[in-house]
């Protein structure tokens, strides 16, 4: 059995259970227990604190686990990243007091910065040569100004209302960070397989979140023009309609492109334009 850790509660506690789910595994329980087994897939799943998790990968307790890159980088075990997930997102970033007068890094020389990842932190002094002292605490970091423990905080920030509602303005952000899939990098033949078989699965889960099916009816003398901009898996699929001179179009287009995609669409006279989502890609 492949034995995967994903955070216990919290939040990529949903999102993990979610992809899992999609990847058409079903859990005997998925209710923070300590484990559960999937009794459709060879996996074994570990409710973990997240902090715990590249650890436990690294000491092979789990082989693979879903966790925030900025955790995975705060511990710096050597692990593999599998697979990029695309949710989780955040920054990582120093802040310091909206009154403060700040126009580069060397604004933070000697100034007291409170976080929880004081390795990343500590790295990213280093290496831009700012002298400042790093104090290290576990939790509510964005008070620590507010009430004189620190002159500056580097942390999370993802909407930006907590800096906002403690009077705190980003400075720099040090690091991008989203949920990855990592692995320990020594597994077994036997494991690797089965990994390859979970990976091939969050593949064609994660493609078809990024593409969406597209139906619409053309007049012929436009087929040309539509089909130089929907490429599609291989090329688009071109039904004749009943109606003399009108066809039916059918792709797939990338969620990026989309509305371009739709705007050009309407100039080559394309109407009735149906968009469905996937549910599984395999390209
Ligand atoms: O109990 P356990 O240790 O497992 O969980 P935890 O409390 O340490 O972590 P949790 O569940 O809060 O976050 C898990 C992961 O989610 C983090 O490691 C990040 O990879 C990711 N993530 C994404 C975030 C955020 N967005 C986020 N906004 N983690 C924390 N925050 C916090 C941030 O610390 C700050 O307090 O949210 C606040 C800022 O949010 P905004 O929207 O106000 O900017
Ligand atoms: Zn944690």
């Amino acid at each position: 059995m492949l034995k995967i850790a994903i955070q216990k509660s919290g939040r990529l506690y949903e999102d993990s259970i979610k992809l899992l789910k999609e990847c058409g595994i079903q859990l005997n329980n998925g209710n923070k227990q300590l484990k559960a087994v999937g009794f459709n897939f060879p996996i074994e799943v570990y409710f973990l604190r997240d902090d715990d998790i590249p650890q436990y990968i690294y000491d092979g307790v789990a082989d693979i686990g879903i966790v925030g890159e900025n955790v995975l980088q705060e511990k710096g075990r050597d692990l593999d990243i599998l697979f990029r997930l695309g949710f989780g997102k955040c920054r990582l970033s120093i802040a310091v007091p909206k009154s403060m007068k700040y126009s580069s890094g060397k604004d933070l020389a000697n100034l007291k910065i409170a976080t929880s990842y004081s390795s990343i932190l500590g790295k990213y002094l280093s290496e831009n040569n700012i002298n400042a002292e790093i104090h290290e605490i576990s939790g509510s970091v964005e008070i620590a100004p507010g009430i004189g423990l620190a002159d500056a905080i580097c942390d999370l920030v993802s909407s930006g209302s907590t800096l906002f509602t403690n009077g705190l303005k980003e400075v720099e952000v040090i690091l991008q960070s989203e949920a990855v899939l990592a692995g320990n990098k020594n597994l077994s033949k036997e494991k690797k397989d089965i990994l390859n078989r979970l990976l091939l699965r969050i593949n064609a889960v994660n493609t078809a979140r990024n593409n969406k099916y597209i139906m619409l009816n053309a007049p012929n003398d436009q087929l040309e023009n539509i089909c130089s901009i929907l490429p599609g898996m291989k090329s688009p699929t071109i039904v004749p309609l009943a109606e003399e001179g009108w066809s039916s179009v059918q792709s797939v287009v990338n969620e990026n492109d989309f509305w371009d995609i739709i705007e050009k669409l309407k100039q080559f006279q394309a109407q009735g334009i149906l968009v469905v989502p996937i549910e599984k890609m395999i390209v």
